[in-house]
């Protein structure tokens, strides 16, 4: 008879926990989590009648054959999320709340489940998530420093950026721990304004160095982008991404990290046509993702011009 949280590293799941977390504390409940990018992370558990899991922020389509195996096994299941869920099953043991409207994120999914109690924790989450109308929206009314639960989120999502856990400033387990023991993200950069320094300190510091990136290609409408190879660049490209978006909101940007012999890459489609991402990586082997917002993996070093090409295509405005 276990309980089994499981949930993205990144600002959305953390913050989304965090709320479950406040209504029904639970220390003893078994943490799964890992980088942004560890998405299938329902089969990393055996669960079984009497277990009880709690999955936020994970793609059910990425985890069905794991879901359906716990829910046939006798564990009942709470599912909120907001990526492509695929056919939800039928199943008595099964709570899903999905939503993929394209300005909600899972945060504000279990905020409307909780009432609103800790509305805070779904404004930095929305933040995070890059949907900074909905955190405004759902704050409005309820006198909270959104400047600082804007750069809160976008810290958290940092964060879960890296090759492996090793690249991270936190282990996202450990940050959630820290970050469950507060009913807002005001009592707790009260309490620990060191995280909150260390992870600001590491973002400054990253952005500063992916300046120093190489233009592989670009032409009007698209750019490419390749990082140093270390570990701050790892970190960084997705927020980078973000960041470079905001500043050419008419440009789509592609940003490759080295690893293992081929790049890891960050697909943001521009911000006036937020289209075509996922469409765009889903054509290479290790690629999903969102229309807005997609990424690759693994894109070997021998498929660079291709993708290069596919990203023109797609793109180019000239
Ligand atoms: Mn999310």
């Amino acid at each position: 008879m276990s309980d089994y949280h499981i949930f993205n590293g990144d600002a959305d799941g953390i913050c989304a926990m965090v709320q479950l977390y406040r209504a029904a504390p639970n220390p003893d409940a078994l943490i799964i989590t890992g980088r942004k990018r560890d998405i299938k992370l329902l089969d990393r558990v055996e669960a079984g009648k009497g277990d009880h899991l709690t999955v936020l922020d994970i793609s059910m389509r990425s985890n069905m054959d794991a879901l359906v195996t716990h829910l046939e096994n006798g564990a009942t299941v709470f599912y909120a999320d907001h990526h492509n869920a695929g056919d939800i099953p039928e199943h008595d043991n099964l709570d899903a709340h999905i939503n993929m409207a394209s300005e909600i994120c899972t945060a504000v999914i279990v905020d409307q489940h909780l009432g609103g109690t800790y509305r805070a924790w779904a404004v930095t989450a929305s933040f995070g998530d890059n949907f900074p109308a909905t955190a405004r929206r759902i704050a409005h009314g309820h006198d909270l420093p959104l400047g600082k639960l804007e750069r809160l989120g976008i810290l958290l999502n940092y964060n879960g950026y890296g090759a492996s856990v090793e690249d991270l400033h936190f282990d996202p387990a450990q940050l959630y721990k820290i970050l469950r023991d507060f009913d807002s993200p005001m009592e707790f950069l009260l309490a620990r304004p060191e995280i909150f320094s260390a992870l600001d300190e590491g973002y400054r510091s990253d952005m500063a160095g992916a300046k120093a990136g190489q233009i592989l290609s670009d032409i009007e409408g698209a750019q490419v982008l390749q990082l140093p190879d270390r570990a701050s660049s790892r970190r960084v490209s997705g927020v980078y991404g973000n960041q470079l978006a905001q500043d050419n909101p008419a440009r789509a940007h592609a940003i490759l990290t080295d690893k293992e012999g081929g790049y890891v890459v960050s697909v943001r489609a521009p911000l006036t046509n937020r289209i075509g991402a996922d469409k765009l990586c889903l054509g290479f082997d290790t690629g999903g993702g969102r229309a807005a917002a997609a990424g690759i993996n693994h894109l070997p070093h021998s498929d660079l011009q291709k993708f290069i090409d596919a990203f023109n295509a797609q793109y180019s405005t000239a």
